[in-house]
């Protein structure tokens, strides 16, 4: 059993700051875990932008607080993000994450899991996963 409290990721090695300051992301489960996914409490800071990018790995998104909107870069779609709204990434979908004028608070599982220190490179996207936890 792994029970854990974010009280005890904050300040750790587990808590991940985005190097444009636009979100901090607590990383409850990870690779080393055995979960198959890992799972994370995000904040996506108030009056942001971010472009996103996840090609090596799928991403489900679940919104607890706050408002703000998903851009897909494809189609210029737009789709609302608030409390109660769930999206999921599973066309490694580029997009625009934008945060209203209230920080988000969303609850994100990756596949494959993260490792526990990745920041978005230069095209919004994490290093490829070693072959242990490729997705399958
Ligand atoms: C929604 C999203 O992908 N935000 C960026 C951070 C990411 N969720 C993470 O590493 O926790």
């Amino acid at each position: 059993m792994i029970v854990r409290n974010i009280k005890d990721i904050e300040g750790s090695d587990r808590e991940i700051f985005a190097k444009n300051n636009n979100w901090v992301s607590k990383r409850f489960l990870l690779e080393e875990d055995n979960m198959g996914f890992s799972f994370h409490e995000t904040i996506i800071y108030a009056n942001t932008e971010t472009l996103i990018w996840y090609k090596n790995h799928l991403e489900a998104v679940y919104c607890i607080e706050g408002e703000g909107e998903i851009e897909t870069t494809d189609d210029g779609n737009i789709y609302p993000i608030k409390n109660g709204i769930m999206y999921a990434l599973d066309k490694n979908d580029r997009h625009y994450l934008r945060a209203y004028e209230n920080d988000l608070k969303l609850l994100c599982v990756f596949n494959p899991p993260l490792v526990g220190s990745e920041v978005h490179d230069k095209d919004g996207s994490y290093v490829k996963p070693s072959n242990k936890s490729k997705m399958s």
